[in-house]
Parts: structure tokens; sequence; C-alpha cells
């Protein structure tokens, strides 16, 4: 049997519209207009064509939209002025700055000075902690998106073995902690965590019922790792090559052409995770709008 393949693109075009007309209506009844600035240093090609894709959606929903760009050589200072800057505007509701930064920036410094209020990326410890003890905060948006695209497709999470691979701050240890939490409608699973460190990754994969890997390696699951049936969630982004006109050639961290002839539900790259993430950084600027304005939001 060949997988379900999950329409990560089509769910997040679904979910935009409906923050589209939400957004619509703010305007109409309150005269309110979510705000969103991304701030870019350097020119790393991979991030400013993730900023470029996030300022194009971000405009479409009718967002106020600031882009700020700062040249890669930018000192520390500049861009805590820049954030303080943001901090205070009440136009804004969302400050994004996109990672990674420069070798000479120290990123914890930059992320903690972001008003947690205003941290759409869910990556300030406040948010952090509240995610964890099961507070409403910004979750951060790979697994904010990961946890909807489950829910849409009706997997059956509570109780599954959940097995992510990797456990970086922004995916791995956050949808696992997500996961692992008694929530409602997605959670409940037992979860195992396999990094550098796991012995025989093999074992933990072939026992998921689903499957989270987050590793950045291109094609390294193959059919022979996983269970029959199971569930996989792909959210490696690996550039393998250019096209003749110089766009990027994209693989997942999984052989998607073996592992759909075994799984039950797949998720493709590009066109699965990816635009579910910025999907969720819409949502929550949206969110973060209405509670700057005192109206009920799923934030605090
Ligand atoms: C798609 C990201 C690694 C490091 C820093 C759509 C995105 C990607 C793919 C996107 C990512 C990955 C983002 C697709 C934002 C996801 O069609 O498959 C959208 O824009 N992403 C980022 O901002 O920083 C990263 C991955």
């Amino acid at each position: 049997m060949s997988a379900k393949i999950i329409d990560g693109k089509a769910i997040a075009q679904e979910i935009r519209e409906n923050i589209k007309k939400e957004v619509q209506e703010l305007k109409e009844k309150y005269n309110i207009v979510p705000g969103l600035v991304t701030i870019l240093v350097g020119e790393d090609p991979a991030s400013v064509s993730y900023v470029k894709g996030k300022q194009k959606v971000s405009q479409s929903l009718g967002f106020y939209s600031v882009e700020e760009k700062l040249p890669e050589n930018v000192s520390e200072n500049e861009i805590l002025k820049l954030i303080e800057k943001y901090n205070k505007d009440p136009k804004i509701h969302g400050i994004l700055v996109q990672l990674p930064l420069p070798r000479h920036i120290n990123e914890r410094k930059i992320i903690n000075a972001i008003d947690p209020k205003k941290d759409v990326d869910g990556f300030h410890p406040i948010n952090v902690g509240k995610m964890v003890i099961g507070e409403p905060c910004f979750l951060p948006c790979t697994p904010y998106g990961i946890l909807v695209l489950l829910g849409k497709i009706g997997c059956p999470v509570e109780g599954a073995e959940v097995v992510v691979l990797g456990r970086s701050n922004i995916v791995g240890k956050p949808i696992a902690n997500l996961l692992m939490q008694k929530r409602k409608p997605v959670g409940n699973a037992t979860v195992t965590v396999c990094h550098t460190g796991t012995k025989d990754i093999v074992f933990h994969t072939k026992r998921a019922d689903i499957l989270i890997i987050a590793i950045g390696k291109p094609k390294f699951i193959t059919a022979d790792m996983i269970k029959e049936g199971a569930v996989i969630i792909d959210v490696g982004i690996n550039r393998i090559g250019v096209t003749p006109e110089g766009k990027a050639i994209l693989c997942g961290d999984v052989d998607f052409e073996s592992v759909k002839q075994k799984a039950g539900a797949i998720t493709p790259v590009p066109g699965g995770v990816g635009p579910m993430t910025v999907t969720m950084l819409m949502k929550n600027t949206l969110e973060s709008a209405k509670m700057w304005n005192g109206l009920p939001n799923e934030i605090e």
C-alpha cells in the first residue's frame, strides 16, 4: 500500500484563508491591523528566501508588514536597538529575527531582548517555560504546525509511540515536549527522542507509530528503518543542488520514494511541514494583535 501524502501546502492555504477573513473582520470591527516585522541580518540565500516567503504571506493576509535588513557585519547593539524600537511600536505585534544569525552575534542575547508578548517565534525563555508547564503562550511555529497537521489528518496521537529524531531548541525539543503533554486534541503520546548519543537509532525508528525527523541529513530515513503504516513527518529541508534557472533543489531527511511505499502517511518536501511553519507564524501574529487589543485570544 502506498502512503497518504499529507498536503501541507493545501492545509496551510486553508488556514491562511481563515486568518485572512479574521484580519478583515478585525479591521472592519475594531480598526486593528496585525503588524509583523522581520529582521534579516546578512545575505544567506536560505534566510533571504525564507524571509521573502514570510513577507509575501504576511502581506497577502493584510498584515502591516515591515521588513528590516541589516548588513552581515552589523553590531549586536544595532540589532538590540532595532528590537527595542519595535518592542515599543504599538503597530507591531510580532517581531521575527531570522535565524541563524552571523557568528559574531550572540543569538540568545538577541532573542532575550524581544518582548515575550511579541515573540511570535516562541523562542523567548518566558514562552519556552510557559510551553513546558502547559500555559497558553506563543508556540514555536514548526512544532505548532506539526500539531495542527496531525490533528487535521486525524492521526491517533494519544497512546501512540512517537519517535523524534533531533533535539534542537526549534523543533526536536519542543515537539517532543508538546506531544508528551496531556493536551487536547493532539497529545498524550509516549515520546522517545533520538540524537547523536543514541546507540541504536533503527531500533527506535522501527517501533514508531509516528516518526518525526529533524536532523538535516538528506534521505537519512529509508523504508527498512520504519514500521509498516507509520506516520512520517519530515521536517528536513536540505539543498541538494540548483536547477539551471538557479532555484534550489530541496529534499527532506526522508527517502520519500522508498518510504512512501511502506508508510501510512508522509509529508513531502517541499510542500509538507514548511508551509505550515510560515502559516503558524501568521497565526501567532494574529493572536498577538488580539491580545494587545484586549480581545479574546489563544495566548493568554
Ligand atoms: C515548502 C528553516 C532551517 C533553518 C532555518 C515552505 C518554508 C520552507 C519550505 C519556510 C525554515 C524552514 C524556515 C517550504 C521557514 C521552513 O514549501 O516546503 C516554507 O519558509 N520555512 C525559516 O525561517 O528558517 C529556517 C529551516
